[in-house]
């Protein structure tokens, strides 16, 4: 075998051992990314305590966190002028609403991320489009409290560049641009995370699912389930 030949063989071999090891990071890097942050956060675990927040139902009627305690809850934030996710969010919640709506202690909660123009009379019509009964809630209130609850208190993205103190929280959210976002609005600019919190009688943020996977639906709905069981003080786990 030529010199040149041997070279050839051993920097041939080389070059295939460091595809194989960047396949293989890749492989990893994107295990981290998807299945890490969307399948681990659907179990029931403990993220947290939604922190206080007092805001206005579509009703007109003043609510706070504290009027959800007894209560399992599932949160999104929508907005009605989003024509990309939040459909397909309040229709999953319209279908959650059917299978949960009759027991007393489940509630729905949408929060609108564009509140400047989601007047409770704007909710109103917006709750009537999906059938929303009374045990599921349309928030708005003030711009700021609501981007800072989404973000620091439930580390859910949202952004809207035309809302001038929308970055003041400090706190980046988990759950960075990606599958999770939604990008439109009326004039295309809001952007906010299309998961769906599982929030315990205590208040505590117990998982966090995908609105636009059916699968991630599925395990939403058992976990709910297993909540709603579950006799108060029982849910530890
Ligand atoms: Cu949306």
């Amino acid at each position: 075998m030529s010199r040149n030949r041997r070279a050839l063989i051993v920097s041939a071999a080389v070059a295939g051992a460091a595809a194989m090891l960047l396949v293989g990071l890749l492989l990893i890097a994107r295990r981290d990314t998807s299945s890490a942050a969307s399948t681990d956060l659907e179990r029931l675990g403990h993220y947290g305590e939604v922190p206080f927040f007092a805001l206005t139902e579509r009703s007109g009627r003043p609510v706070t966190r504290d009027d959800l305690r007894g209560t399992v809850w599932v949160l999104d934030f929508i907005f009605t002028e989003c024509t990309e996710t939040c459909p397909t969010q309040s229709l999953a919640f319209a279908q959650l609403q059917r299978e949960f709506g009759p027991d007393p202690n489940f509630r729905l909660v949408s929060i609108t991320v564009d509140p400047a123009h989601d007047t409770p009379a704007v909710l109103k019509s917006y709750a009537e489009r999906y059938g929303a009964a009374e045990r599921w809630w349309f928030l708005t209130g003030d711009q700021h409290a609501i981007y800072c609850l989404a973000r620091n208190g439930l580390h859910l993205a949202v952004s809207d560049p035309r809302f001038a103190d929308a970055g003041e929280c400090g706190v980046t959210s988990w759950f960075a641009p990606g599958a999770a976002w939604a990008s439109h609005g009326s004039q295309g600019l809001i952007m906010h995370s299309a998961r769906f919190v599982i929030v315990d009688r205590h208040g505590r943020i117990r998982a966090y699912h995908l609105a636009t996977d059916a699968d991630s639906l599925a395990r939403l709905r058992a976990n709910v389930r297993r909540l709603l069981r579950a006799q108060p003080g029982e849910e530890g786990g």
